[in-house]
């Protein structure tokens, strides 16, 4: 069934999550103030800015589904509202009074279908009336950018820039948040230990993870459940599925509880019965790879520093165990971690799986191959919260590469590897907020046991 909104000229369709209002929305003095710190790091020097939560998405097939709506993040940031069709706007020239908050103005359908309460905020159809009174202004366009308006792009990308950076430091009502949703997860990942028998499917584990996130307060998960069994473990982002455990399996579950946009990132690895020698080993290996680069995250460390020491110990880790050979350093120098350790180091965390990642103000992206997958180039400030997540794995399509085999020839110890091709993998994830000391590990509960 397809529903009108003649109030936006849109289809309207069951979009869950719709008409949401955090405890941010409606003007209180923790977003008043998160909004006149946005406005001091912006240069929009005379430029409007117009930042557009969005629309749904409808599914492929033409029904009236769409997609769980999320509003942009860099709306949902300074509105504090999950309100699809929602534009904020701001002029500098009325300083801390220029904000202004447009949203739909909710329909009898919405209502009746949805139980849409009208959110706050002035109609959306005045938007056009405040746009007017400041014809010929530049307007620097963030969001969704779904409002059809003549945005300069320029102006758009240096305040995005700027916008993401100043996201970095997170305030707090974010911690708050962030805290909340630690212990949902902590409460999930709790239930594994006394789940890992033979014969329990992925499906099974992720069902009563994300039960506990949900009864701990989750409001959903912050993205798709990882959950790799056996060899399946060694699959980056493996979706669960019916694999069942075997005596002998490592078991690697992905997965953050969701608070009110808010996320948690957490990895940890399992053996199913008894690990081998070499699992254990490669446990240990991480570990205390993990365990370093979490001390290494002081504030004004730089994030490719951290990440490439840690891949340093990580090879010398293999080393030892007679499945790379040479100095650490200089496989490293070669890329040779990549054939292991083939992702980043981590990542910001918060508002969004990724949150504000990215580079510094100024920053080129490195050219280095084995530099691109990292997600973020900058150094580390207090308040900012990333998660540090070092792997190793055995991932077949990486390593029956017959021209990685050829340039690693004598760095790898190929028969070793050919062995244990099925072994899977192991990574282990904590999210950090860094202070001007020692960081603080947020999910230093979860336990770490192979
Ligand atoms: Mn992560």
């Amino acid at each position: 069934m397809t529903r009108g909104n003649p109030a936006r000229g849109l289809p309207e369709r069951h979009c869950p999550g719709l008409g949401k209002v955090s405890k941010l929305a409606g003007m209180n003095p923790a977003l008043d103030s998160r909004r006149a710190r946005v406005a001091a790091a912006l240069p929009l020097g005379d430029a409007l800015l117009v930042i557009d939560a969005g629309e749904p998405i409808p599914l492929p097939e033409g029904s009236d589904q769409c997609y769980s709506f999320r509003a942009h993040a860099e709306y949902y940031y300074l509105a504090g509202l999950e309100c699809p069709g929602a534009v904020l706007t701001y002029d500098p020239r009325d300083g801390a009074a220029g904000w202004a908050s447009f949203v739909p103005v909710v329909t009898e359908g919405e209502r009746v279908w949805e139980g849409r309460v009208q959110p706050p905020g002035r109609p959306l159809g005045e938007l056009a009336a405040w746009l007017a009174a400041r014809r010929g202004r530049p307007v620097a366009q963030l969001g969704a950018a779904t409002t059809h308006i003549a945005a300069d792009s320029e102006n758009s990308q240096r305040a995005r820039a700027a916008l993401t950076h100043a996201r970095r430091v997170k305030d707090a009502a974010e911690l708050d948040l962030l805290r909340r949703a630690v212990a949902a997860t902590a409460r999930g990942f709790s239930e594994i230990p006394g789940l890992l028998r033979p014969g329990l499917t992925e499906r099974a584990l992720q069902i009563e993870i994300e039960a506990e996130f949900f009864r701990g307060g989750s409001t959903r998960t912050g993205y798709h459940s990882l959950v790799g069994i056996g060899p399946h473990s060694a699959v980056l982002h493996c979706e669960p599925g019916p694999r069942p455990m075997r005596d002998g399996d490592l078991v690697l579950v992905d997965a953050g509880a969701e608070v009110d946009r808010y996320t948690a990132d957490v990895t940890r690895t399992y053996a199913c019965g008894q690990p081998s020698a070499f699992q254990r080993d490669l446990y240990q290996v991480v570990l205390g790879a993990q365990e370093r680069a979490i001390a290494r995250c002081i504030a004004g460390a730089e994030w490719k520093a951290i990440h490439l020491a840690t891949a340093v110990d990580l090879t010398a880790g293999l080393v030892a165990m007679g499945v790379m050979h040479g100095a650490p350093e200089s496989l490293v120098a070669q890329d040779a971690h990549t054939l292991f350790f083939p992702h980043g180091l981590g990542h910001m965390v918060g508002l969004g799986v990724r949150d504000a990642s990215g580079l510094a103000p100024g920053r080129k992206p490195d050219p280095r191959a084995s530099l691109r997958t990292l997600r973020m180039d900058l150094p580390l400030a207090p308040g900012y919260v990333v998660t540090v997540e070092p792997g190793l794995y055995f991932i077949p399509p990486l390593l029956n590469d017959a021209v990685r085999r050829e340039r690693y020839r004598d760095g790898i110890n190929w028969p070793l590897v050919e062995h244990h091709l099925q072994t899977g993998g192991v990574r282990i994830e904590d999210n950090l907020l860094i202070t001007a000391g020692a960081p603080e590990n947020l999910t230093a509960g979860i336990a770490k046991q192979l």
